[in-house]
């Protein structure tokens, strides 16, 4: 799901703080940075923060009670909660402490956003709060008019899901959502909306609200600003259209 990068939640990781490495090795002044490296063919490199490499960065070498398995990074990766997927180097051989960030390919032509005046948006590591309806969605089709429960996901790379509304009507009106516990930092929050629908075609949105009060925006408002050059963060509210005929699809409201 584009958008969806990072937040790797429904796993419990085991490893050892950066920060604890870091102290153990002991920084130098001037140590702002990182530099972690991949060992895979593709060497994929990511500048992190030092500030975040001393908060809550795991170097994880468990995940859900078992050795990291290959693809997921084996034998060591690092677990940057909140932070988009990209950054969370997996198959890590090296951590290099510097200055600056490094302007690896990742963090420069790719994972950076174009803004519309050309400049590039540096960097955008934390994943705004999103949310995404799953029923009902494209390529599902509701049998006929009657009752049904939406039901979707929302999470916030700041913190806790605070709540989330529906609209049934192309976000004209917005109800509130019921959200499904536990609700955890980071994590996905499940919600769920009871809909009477009459068989009429009908747009249906979720919007979500994180801990910090910053709310989930509209795909016009997100383009407004960040143009339509940058779509490796594309947190903007989901439409669907539900057909007159029950047919759901993928539609720009
Ligand atoms: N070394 C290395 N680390 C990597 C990648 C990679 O290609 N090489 N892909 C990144 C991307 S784009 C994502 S979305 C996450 C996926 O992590 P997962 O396998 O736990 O879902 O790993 C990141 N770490
Ligand atoms: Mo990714």
């Amino acid at each position: 799901m584009q958008g969806t990068h990072g937040l790797t939640s429904c796993s419990e990781w085991t490893g050892v703080p950066l920060s604890l490495l870091l102290k153990e090795a002991g920084l130098q002044k001037g140590a702002t940075w990182l530099v972690a490296e991949g060992a895979d063919a593709a060497v994929m490199t990511r500048s992190i923060p030092m500030k975040k490499a001393l908060d809550d960065i795991l170097v994880a070498y468990g995940q859900n009670g078992e050795a990291i398995r290959p693809e997921q990074g084996y034998p060591l990766r690092l677990v940057i909660p909140g932070w988009e997927g990209n950054s969370q180097v997996k198959w890590l051989r090296r951590i290099k402490v510097v200055d600056k960030p490094y302007m690896t390919r990742e963090e420069t032509s790719k994972y950076t956003d174009l803004m519309p005046d050309g400049t590039a948006r540096q960097f955008t590591f934390e994943m705004e709060a999103k949310s995404v309806i799953t029923y009902p969605s494209a390529g599902q089709k509701l049998p006929g008019p009657g009752f049904y429960e939406v039901t979707g996901l929302a999470w916030s790379g700041r913190g806790k899901i605070r709540s989330v509304e529906v609209s049934t009507d192309g976000g004209k009106s917005w109800k509130p959502a019921q959200l499904q516990e536990p609700v955890l930092r980071f994590a996905h929050a499940r919600f769920r909306f009871p809909w009477k629908w009459d068989g009429q075609e009908a747009i249906v949105q979720s919007r979500c609200t994180d801990e910090t009060g910053y709310v989930q925006p509209r795909l016009a408002d997100l383009v407004k600003i960040r143009g339509v050059n940058s779509v490796y963060h594309l947190n903007a509210i989901q439409s669907w259209k539900v057909a007159a005929g029950g047919e759901v699809s993928n539609v720009h409201a």
